[in-house]
């Protein structure tokens, strides 16, 4: 077998660039590799089940796809060892493949992870999104600042794969248009068969709207600009309909191939529910309601029917509770870009008016916007929160009144990730030894990690652990010094906090902690073990509070980079566009999760997941996810402090959070906040923005980050002070391994095919 890939590899080298694997650059090898695989997964057949899914999102955050193919194909160490033997490592191959940035956070990332999935149970299931050409602005950092970048992923050969003749006419009130299809093929892990991501796009649209520098471009024009980037900024109308004119874009393409499938199948479209599953990720694809209903209408389905039809077809998944977050589209955007869908709208809302008196649950409200969330509940048959603790406040406080109408739509599903990805690939030092000691099964039963309880008391292991995440460590320093010129010492303590910018997530108190360590170690009182502070975060191009944040953590940065009483002892570094390429090096070398959201504010977190199955230990609020992480390793596994999700929903139902209050009477906070506009860091930064920062922490702080400050302190120093007793910290990494089996996206799928799809029944 291995001299069959091997006689492959060198085949397609010959044809494609006239000459052997030794003789091509990295690059050229990849492009070999990428040909190779692409070809092969093009020759299989798709993976069939009694019904389909298709699961529709606006992000598909799919990272590189390289390796994760050739694990999957089950391949990987073949290729390996072949490009060995011509003197190549696939480590420095894969660094030559573009990332799509296809996401830009959580709910991308799950999407992804849900497609692996789904292959890897055999079930067919096919993603639906867009084909955004530049995909999520590329970060880089300038006068201690996000700087943004468009970023082009779309090389020459690529895994897209071009779907000739599968075109549909897409009504827009302006025009009508024509869309293209691209595919990306998804196999499962060890098996047969393939599912598709398809990626919608428009060949009229055009790149050079964008210029070299930034990401701004004239919106006006949507046939040239549907499809440029993921998330165009929407500060204005122009960018707020552009994202009605990409999700219509999206679910009427979807709605037509769908459709399409079913007809070649020779299925009657009156079944449709028999034969097909619609997840509707989040709100943004939303509109497939409205449009298969009226696609379902031109079929000649009575409106009756078709709504039936579409709501037993179609579940809804919520990924968060935050207002701003909750798409209400205005009536007249919706006039201008799909007048079509209006009158289907007015109806389903019509019939809501009938059935039901509570004004809150209508899907028009009194300012004429249309409630995304509230089309998908009353005319989906399912709707899921991702983590136990959020699909109760969903139940209880945030949906309580759709809750009370159907009891029985709602469910939990708590999120998942992909084991072959975020532990066999991004971390194959512990993967091999976790093999030796308990065996292969857990490649593919992630809950087979169990077995490695029975060595928790072992000191050889804890030590091979200690050894191994040492050697993550210093591989992460080696990254940080080879991308961006930054120091860190592999010694020691790496604490991480990786996540989109969102003062939810309160980056901002983990910049409080950071200064407190700075100030003490100023004052003399050097910690006991060296400590690196690692940030990564993109923020919003138009959330400026988010940006102040990223601009305070770059001059902390500054700050501890160049003090020479700090730096052998404490540093604030941050990754540079931190994407999924980042995460799967920075992720193997963590040894402190940080999840410290305001608590009910994170609806599940897969970050915390993906620390826990790599040996880090989790300090965290009692919030999304990390609820359960905490139930499944114990109070000695985890650090969980902070307000409760009770008492902060209380607070903020009372308006009892007055953060000026705490800054007043704590001189210690006090201390903290004022020293972001103290001497040290205007010297370093930009007034306006630290001023800015400051005066929101006390004027504001709507996600009240001073609330958990003194405990969050107290806890994390409780952290650093355990970490020093080696065998205790280690065996505390062991037990969060093990128990992290539960978090693998496999479990998660079949509880969503079991409970919502039915794709075998
Ligand atoms: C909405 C309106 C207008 C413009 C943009 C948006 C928008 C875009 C992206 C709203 C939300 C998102 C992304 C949300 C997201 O990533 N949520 C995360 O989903 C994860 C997977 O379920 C969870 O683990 C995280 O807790 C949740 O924050």
């Amino acid at each position: 077998m291995s001299e069959a890939i091997e006689t492959k590899i060198e085949e397609v080298m010959k044809k494609n660039f006239g000459r052997g694997v030794e003789q091509c650059t990295d690059d050229e090898v990849f492009q070999g590799l990428l040909i190779m695989t692409r070809d092969e997964l093009a020759g299989r057949k798709p993976i069939e089940s009694k019904k389909k899914l298709y699961y529709i999102s606006a992000e598909f955050l799919i990272g590189k796809l390289l390796s994760n193919n050739l694990i999957n194909l089950g391949i990987y160490d073949e290729v390996r060892q072949a490009l060995e033997r011509h003197g190549k490592r696939l480590e420095r191959i894969e660094e030559c493949e573009k990332e799509p940035s296809l996401g830009n956070g959580g709910l991308g990332r799950l999407a992804a992870c849900f497609l692996d999935s789904v292959a890897s149970l055999g079930l067919a299931g096919d993603g639906v999104g867009l084909n955004y050409h530049f995909g999520l602005f590329e970060q880089h950092f300038e006068n201690h600042k996000q700087g943004v970048r468009k970023n082009p992923w779309i090389e020459r050969n690529s895994w897209l794969k071009k779907q000739e003749g599968v075109n549909f006419t897409v009504p827009f009130r302006k025009k009508t248009v024509t869309s293209t299809l691209y595919d990306i093929d998804i196999p499962g892990y060890g098996k047969e068969g393939v599912n598709r991501l398809h990626l919608f796009d428009l060949d009229s649209v055009d790149e050079s709207l964008v210029g070299n520098e930034g990401i701004d471009f004239d919106k006006n024009d949507f046939e040239k600009c549907l499809t440029l980037f993921l998330y165009p900024d929407d500060s204005d109308r122009a960018g707020q309909l552009l994202r009605v004119y990409q999700e219509y874009f999206m679910v009427s393409n979807a709605a037509q191939l769908i459709i399409k499938e079913q007809k070649d199948k020779g299925n009657d479209l009156k079944d449709l529910s028999k034969h097909v599953a619609i997840q509707i990720n989040d709100t943004h694809p939303s509109m497939v309601i409205p449009e298969l209903i009226r696609l379902l209408q031109l079929e000649g389905i009575t409106m009756d029917k078709a709504i039936d039809i579409v709501t037993k077809t179609c579940a809804y998944t919520n990924h968060t509770i935050l207002a701003e977050a909750l798409e209400k589209w205005p009536m007249d955007y919706m006039e201008e870009v799909v007048p079509h869908l209006l009158p289907i709208i007015r109806e389903l809302d019509n019939r809501i008016r009938e059935k039901y008196e509570d004004p809150s649950v209508r899907i028009i409200d009194d300012d004429g916007r249309v409630h995304m969330a509230h089309m998908d509940i009353h005319f989906g048959h399912s709707v899921n929160g991702v983590a136990a603790l959020h699909t109760e406040i969903l139940k209880k406080s945030e949906l309580n009144n759709f809750y009370k109408l159907y009891p029985e739509k709602f469910n939990n599903k708590t999120n998942g990730i992909t084991f072959r990805r975020w532990l066999l690939h991004c971390n194959p030092r512990l993967s091999s030894y976790i093999e030796e000691l308990i065996g292969p099964d857990f490649r593919k039963d992630a809950d087979r990690l169990k077995d490695l309880l029975k060595y928790k008391d072992d000191e050889n292991v804890l030590r091979r652990l200690r050894d191994i995440k040492r050697d993550n460590k210093r591989a992460l320093a080696d990254y940080f010094r080879h991308v961006q010129n930054v120091d860190i010492n592999p010694d020691s303590i790496f604490d991480v906090q990786v996540k989109r910018l969102h003062e939810y997530k309160r980056q901002q108190m983990n910049c409080l902690f950071a200064i407190r360590k700075y100030l003490e170690i100023k004052a003399g009182k050097i910690p006991k073990h060296p400590i690196t502070m690692i940030f990564g975060a993109k923020a919003a191009p138009a959330y400026v509070i988010a940006k102040d944040i990223i601009h305070l953590i770059l001059c902390l940065s500054e700050l501890t980079r160049n003090d020479p009483d700090v730096k052998d002892h404490f540093k604030v570094v941050m990754a540079e566009n931190y994407n999924v390429t980042y995460a799967e090096k920075i992720i193997p070398a963590a040894e402190i999760s940080e999840q410290i959201s305001l608590a009910s504010k994170e609806a599940s977190g897969t970050s915390n997941m993906k620390f826990m199955a790599n040996g880090a230990v989790t300090l965290g609020t009692d919030d999304g996810a990390n609820v359960e992480i905490h139930e499944l390793v114990g109070d000695e596994n985890i650090y969980i402090f902070g307000k409760s999700s009770d008492e902060v929903i209380k607070l903020y139902d009372t308006k009892g959070y007055v953060s000026k209050d705490i800054y007043e009477k704590d001189e210690e906070i006090k201390k903290l906040v004022d020293f972001i506009t103290g001497p040290e860091l205007s010297a370093i930064g930009d007034m306006t923005s630290l001023t800015r920062l400051h005066d929101e922490l006390i004027n504001k702080d709507w996600f009240m980050t001073l609330l958990d400050t003194k405990e969050y302190i107290e806890v994390k120093e409780k952290v650093y002070e355990d970490y020093d007793d080696e065998k205790a910290w280690n065996r505390k990494a062991l037990i969060n391994i093990a128990n992290s089996g539960f978090f693998s996206s496999d479990r998660t799928i079949k509880q969503y095919n079991d409970e919502i799809w039915h794709l075998n029944e």
